[in-house]
């Protein structure tokens, strides 16, 4: 309803920037060597806001910049888009005025949802002026809610909820987005058949922070999200989305050929379901998808249970991420098919299980050096243990050197895991896990029983700040008196007590 002056530096910065360790770390080419990533548009935007000269424009260019405070939960439109006003026929603001506002201003706009549900009844699909179905992002919008169990963006399984166009940038916070249901089957522009609840395209950009993704649907491509831009998430939950068992693709994300960016840091994806990636299918793209300190658990597809890495060159690289519990035919975790950069850092696979006949109840991947060009899955510091299979192997592959030890990997002894042997893995028949608990952190982990193999027997080259949870490492999990990492996403806190006291085992 009202419209409020913004401060002027609030553009500067939008976006976080990627950790610029992490990406040195893993932008290894196919030819050995690490290169620097391209600069993203929120690494550019960090930089030119911080060139003096250019700061200025950062100073002036939000000028028009407004705050929408949303009054009621019913789905209206706006009166007069592009006056200044949000109102309804009603003198009401809601949120469908407000984004149709906010459109039409130029600068960047705030929304602010108070608790309630917020069901999107107009009905409308195809659509892009945020008229009808779902809201349509054609400018640089934030949304604030206020919790994620409080406020609720419903979409009434009409449509889906948000569409980013080329050009939209949407930062959400603290909401849950749920119901949201694309029901097109067929269309020469991907875009139009993807994203139950959120659809990034090609040139758009969203931002998640403390949101819930759950119980959304597709009947093709991402059962929850789909990204063609770039999308970044802070404290976010996917789970329960699903699509048709014969025809969805990336339960709970899906990642287009043109997508530039993925990078998810605290997250859940858990209990999605698709025919090819329960979690996340990434699509021949070349993109960089990060995630650190996450759950993937309990999805279920075809094809990856957790991940299916499909074609392409995208580099992924896993850190502190335990992926449990998810099952598929074929690669119980995770399906790969030897072309993109897929590298695990302090990760857990375990209780994952694979039914059908090839197995990899951990991981399956389908090409090899036979094939010509591949590019392996490397673990490091990482845990492949405790996986089932109806048939294979716990890692199987058609071809060998597909599945590569970095070093500091605790699996199976014999075949059960082929895998090339990397320098200080440790070969055991038990992982030594507790279930699956609420340990700390954002979600849920397998935290290292007494005695456990992983304990203080990591490569301390590749030792992170912390562990999924948060918590620091190393710390002096076995009591020798010597504080060393941990192998998985978890690190056992000190034997002894914390007394600060432990010297750093090299
Ligand atoms: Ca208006
Ligand atoms: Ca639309
Ligand atoms: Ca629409
Ligand atoms: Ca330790």
């Amino acid at each position: 309803m009202t419209r409020l002056p913004m401060p002027a530096m609030h553009r500067c910065g939008q976006g976080s920037k990627p950790d610029s360790n992490e990406a040195a770390a893993w932008r290894k080419s196919r030819s050995g060597r690490y290169r620097r990533p391209p600069l993203r548009w929120p690494e550019r935007a960090a930089l030119y806001c911080a060139l003096p000269l250019l700061s200025v424009a950062c100073l002036l260019s939000p000028a028009t910049a407004a705050t929408f405070a949303v009054d009621t939960t019913a789905d209206t439109t706006d009166q007069t888009a592009g006056d200044g006003l949000c109102r309804d026929n009603s003198g009401r603001c809601s949120l469908r005025a407000a984004i149709q506002e906010a459109n039409a201003l130029p600068g960047a706009d705030e929304i602010t949802l108070g608790a309630g549900t917020f069901a999107l009844t107009l009905a409308g699909a195809q659509e892009d002026a945020a008229a009808s179905g779902d809201l349509d992002v054609r400018s640089e919008i934030r949304i604030h809610g206020s919790g994620e169990n409080a406020c609720v963006i419903d979409g009434d399984a009409r449509d889906r909820l948000f569409d980013v166009a080329a050009g939209g940038h949407l930062t959400a916070q603290r909401l849950r987005l749920q119901h949201g249901h694309q029901a097109l089957f067929s269309h020469a522009d991907t875009a139009e058949i993807s994203g139950g609840a959120l659809l990034v395209r090609d040139g758009g950009a969203a931002v998640l922070q403390r949101v819930d993704v759950r119980s959304n649907s597709s009947v093709r491509y991402g059962q929850g999200l789909a990204v063609f831009g770039s999308l970044q998430g802070e404290r976010l939950r996917v789970e329960d989305n699903r699509g048709p068992d014969d025809f969805s693709i990336g339960g709970g994300l899906y990642i287009a050929p043109s997508a530039s960016l993925v990078q998810l840091q605290d997250c859940e994806i858990s209990g999605n379901a698709a025919l090819h990636g329960g979690a996340i299918f990434s699509d021949g793209s070349a993109t960089a998808i990060t995630l650190q300190r996450c759950l993937l658990s309990g999805n279920r597809a075809g094809m990856g249970g957790a991940i299916h890495a499909n074609l392409g060159a995208s580099q992924w690289l896993l850190r502190n991420v335990t992926l449990s519990g998810n099952q598929a035919d074929a690669g119980g975790a995770i399906f790969g098919d030897g072309q993109n950069e897929l590298r695990l850092e302090h990760s857990t696979i375990s209780a994952n299980h694979a039914a059908g006949a090839n197995g990899g109840g951990a991981i399956l991947d389908v090409r090899g050096r036979a094939f010509g060009d591949f590019i392996p899955i490397e673990l490091i510091n990482s845990i492949v243990l405790g996986n089932t299979q109806a048939a294979g192997r716990e890692c199987n592959t058609v071809f060998d050197d597909v599945i590569v030890s970095g070093g500091g990997t605790l699996h199976a002894p014999g075949d059960a895991c082929i895998l090339r042997a990397g320098a200080g893995d440790i070969v055991a028949t038990e992982a030594g896990l507790a279930p699956l608990a609420g340990n700390g952190g954002f979600a849920r982990s397998h935290a290292l029983l007494a005695g456990s193999g992983a304990i203080d027997a990591a490569l301390s080259v590749h030792c992170p700040a912390t562990d999924q949870r948060g918590q620091p490492r190393p710390q002096d999990g076995d009591g020798n008196g010597k504080a060393r990492c941990d192998i998985g996403a978890y690190e056992r806190g000190d034997a002894l007590f914390a007394d600060g006291f432990d010297a750093v085992e090299a």
